[in-house]
């Protein structure tokens, strides 16, 4: 079968060539490529308007920015946080030095359970790092409570969470910061980039010199900080692509609508839920099968998808508490929640261009293994 006849997870959104040929132009020009250019001061100011943030500050990627505002915040100790999710969440609280201790997750939403929180604190807990898995959004509202409770920080991994809205504010506004994904994969990207938002202007600026080698000016040198900075073929990427991330965020909206209506009445086949009073971004589309019900597993779909050139992804299998560098120190005895749903769960294609005739194919293959 041709490259072109495969359908994988995800597809880059791209502008056209000629546009990104006329927008990077400028940069031949002036021969600057990086450390806060033009473009990256335009997007930085855009995405503050589009995301409805007061405060952002831009990244190399979505990564970096978690390491670095765990960093600017000064956490110390544990930090509560969930296995369900990529490397890149447990990691950034292990190269601070810091102890995740992981929490269960909710069996609608998939995010951290908020019911489990507190008996995890102790006098060594710093903060909670909730994500917004798949761009469904954590209890915000009760995660503040606990966090006010018990003086805690919240830093939202939103890298799934570009454009979310609830009750009209942008979803970058809850908790003490944010962060936020540009990579090729998301519903956004900058090629890869990624940035953090929020309230506190002061830790903008630690993060703007944290990002920077600590480099204060010529002579001062203030944090021992790495490389992180957003380039201008990035920032000149994220300029195009926000022109026209809404309508492809509407084209993803209406692949989700097919596979709702083809999948909803499938036994055994659970959808993930529709938050009230969010507006969602359609970032992916994951289904949790219940083999009994279902007649066949997780894994028999995503093998046969697989022999029709049909990649859906296992995200997020394994949970990130039973990675190997842990070497079985975790008890997922704990987790009973996360570990189910991360056996059963399996994340469709999604992207603006994936047909209708090709959604229809690949719940076609699905439904087929049910009454094989
Ligand atoms: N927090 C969370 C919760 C995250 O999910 C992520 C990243 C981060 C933090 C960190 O943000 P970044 O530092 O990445 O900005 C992919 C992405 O690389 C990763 O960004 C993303 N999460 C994760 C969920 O998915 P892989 O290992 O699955 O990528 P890969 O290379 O297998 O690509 C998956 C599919 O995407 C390919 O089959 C085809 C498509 N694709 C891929 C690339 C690289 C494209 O269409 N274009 C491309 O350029 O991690």
């Amino acid at each position: 079968m041709s490259q072109e006849e495969k359908i994988l997870v995800t597809k880059s959104s791209m502008p056209d060539l000629e546009e990104f040929i006329e927008e990077i132009r400028s940069i031949w020009d002036s021969r600057w490529l990086t450390n806060r250019g033009e473009k990256y001061q335009r997007l930085e100011n855009e995405l503050k308007d589009y995301l409805k943030v007061p405060e952002i500050t831009l990244f190399s990627n979505g990564h970096m920015a978690l390491e670095l505002v765990i960093e600017a915040m000064g956490l110390t100790g544990e930090v509560i946080t969930t296995p369900f999710t990529f490397a890149s969440t447990t990691n950034a609280i292990l190269r601070n030095g810091l102890t995740p201790v992981f929490c269960d997750i909710d069996p609608v939403t998939y995010t951290i359970d908020v019911n489990k929180i507190e008996e995890l604190i102790t006098d060594k807990t710093s903060a909670i790092i909730p994500v917004h898995v798949y761009g469904t959004i954590c209890d915000v509202d009760r995660i503040q409570e606990i966090a006010d409770k018990y003086g805690l920080k919240v830093i939202y991994d939103a890298a799934h969470a570009f454009g979310i809205e609830y009750n009209g504010c942008g979803i970058g506004t809850f908790g003490d910061a944010s962060i936020f994904s540009f990579h090729a994969t998301k519903v956004y990207n900058t090629i890869e980039g990624g940035a953090v938002t929020c309230k506190d202007k002061s830790i903008i600026e630690k993060l703007n010199l944290l990002k920077n080698f600590g480099i204060k000016n010529e002579v001062e040198v203030t944090e021992v900080g790495p490389n992180a900075k957003m380039n201008e073929f990035q920032a000149a990427m994220g300029l195009l692509n926000l022109k026209h991330v809404d309508g492809e965020i509407k084209k993803r909206s209406m692949v989700v609508a097919k596979y709702r209506e083809l999948l909803g009445v499938v036994d055994g086949i659970t959808l993930p839920v529709i938050q009230d009073n969010v507006k969602f971004n359609s970032a992916y589309f994951p289904i949790v099968v219940d083999p009994e019900k279902f007649g066949a597993s997780r894994d028999d779909i995503y093998n046969h998808l697989h022999n029709y050139s049909i990649f859906s992804r296992k995200y997020f299998y394994p949970l990130t508490s039973s990675f190997e560098y842990f070497d079985g120190a975790h008890d997922n005895d704990d987790l009973p929640v996360a570990t189910d749903i991360s056996l059963k769960v399996l994340t469709l294609p999604l992207f603006a261009d994936l047909t209708m005739e090709q959604v229809e194919r690949i719940c076609s293959h699905i439904i087929e293994l049910k009454s094989k």
